[in-house]
């Protein structure tokens, strides 16, 4: 077990405050991937079958595309009207890293912490804490596997649609047990999961066997633009907002999914004879941003990022910046 006395003692008092609780809000991080959105169905398959009133809220979930996971449907992509974050007496927090990225920071600095406590389950390096109980496991590869062990802990009976949502969100942060982060540990639970009832060609039909028109064309031009940068030897891919555009327009989408960058970033990785690889994307609102990974058991390129503001985990990490790619023959100028 992946958990010290300290943690398992943390699970079981978020358990007793689920319990306690009246009012249940669950929120994970805007856009949320399988990651996020199998956490929040965890909770809510936990919290419905504790009768509790629950909203839960990802910001901006993209339409339908991960409608195969269990509850995802019940997921709000905006507030509702009439919302009111006072309604609430518990707060569960997923997947999100950062208070930012819940949508909620305000309400979430200004909360009455007499009244509204504040649970967070998460495998992301610490940023900010803001959580009244902070339940974050770095060394994790999924928040779905630290809901793993909050459930085994609270002797919680792992049916059907639990055990899809697990391997949901194991397979996909782990790039289907390709990255680094993938333990020991993880497989087991994998296959505790299917014989738990998980359905694996179900999962895999609808994330590894369902890219569209749009991600392939995005896939191949980060191929076509694949270079080495051999001073300080690391993998570098650009995708302009140009190229961008032509990729997404051509089928009628004005916006990119981030989950493809992370798809292809994920890929790239597997480039021999590299210590990293980096994939720079234009936005549209004059920012760029740089998606950095490694394999190389001995760097932690979450330190490359942090010198840019960014960070995340060592394997994994990214950054924003503003600024302007103009593409030549000759290569990249980076304009921030
Ligand atoms: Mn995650």
């Amino acid at each position: 077990m992946y958990m010290n006395e300290e943690y398992l003692n943390y699970c079981r008092r978020a358990y007793q405050q689920i319990l306690a609780a009246d009012n249940i809000l669950i929120v994970s991080h805007l856009h949320p991937d399988i990651d996020a959105l199998s956490s929040v169905g965890i909770m809510i398959e936990l919290v419905e079958g504790l009768n509790k009133n629950y909203l839960a809220y990802a910001q901006n979930k993209d339409d339908n595309i991960f409608d195969f996971l269990p509850h995802a449907e019940r997921v709000h992509s905006k507030l509702p009207l009439g919302f009111s974050f006072n309604d609430y007496d518990l707060v569960l927090i997923l997947d999100c890293g950062a208070i930012n990225r819940t949508g909620l920071a305000e309400a979430l600095h200004n909360r009455n912490k007499s009244k509204i406590q504040v649970i967070e389950f998460d495998h992301h390096p610490p940023v900010d804490h803001f959580a009244d109980l902070e339940i974050r496991l770095p060394h994790l590869a999924s928040t779905t596997e630290v809901l793993y062990h909050f459930l085994k802990i609270n002797n919680i009976a792992i049916n059907k649609n639990l055990s899809n949502l697990l391997l949901s969100g194991i397979l996909a942060d782990t790039g289907n047990f390709l990255y680094p982060s993938t333990s020991e540990d993880t497989i087991n639970i994998a296959s505790e999961m299917l014989q738990s009832g998980a359905q694996l060609p179900k999962i895999f039909q609808n994330t590894l066997q369902n890219k569209n028109l749009t991600s392939m064309r995005l896939w191949g031009l980060a191929l076509k633009n694949l270079k080495v940068n051999s001073k300080y030897n690391l993998a570098v891919s650009v995708l302009t907002q140009e190229e961008i555009n032509e990729a997404t327009q051509a089928v009628g989408l004005d916006e990119a999914s981030n989950d493809i960058f992370g798809d292809i970033v994920g890929f790239l990785s597997n480039l021999g004879g590299v210590k990293g690889v980096i994939l720079f994307r234009e936005e549209s609102d004059g920012k760029i941003k740089a998606s950095l990974r490694t394999s190389d058991p001995a760097i932690d390129i979450s330190r490359l990022a942090a010198i840019f503001g960014g960070g995340g985990h060592a394997k994994a990490s990214g950054l924003v910046v503003k600024g302007k790619i103009n593409s030549s023959n000759d290569g990249w100028e980076f304009e921030y």
